[in-house]
């Protein structure tokens, strides 16, 4: 299990951030999933045998926002 933090860009209010943790918890091997409207970032906890930052980050696309991996 690893855990990440996300940058997240586009988002509008704390509905766009609840929208983007409610995609990540039915992504399969994602354990768990917070986002944080006010910081931009999301802290994602995911199974890195089944799925990657890629992976985690198409999820965001997919929702509507832009996202990179935090450096
Ligand atoms: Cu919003």
């Amino acid at each position: 299990m690893v855990k990440k933090t996300y940058n997240i860009e586009g988002m509008h209010c704390g509905a766009c951030s609840t929208g983007i943790e409610l995609f990540l918890s039915n992504t399969e091997g994602v354990a768990s999933a917070k986002v944080n409207y006010e910081t931009k970032k999301g802290e994602v906890e995911y199974d890195e045998t089944k799925i990657k930052d890629a992976d985690v980050i198409k999820v965001i696309e997919e929702a509507g926002f832009k996202a990179a991996v935090k450096s």
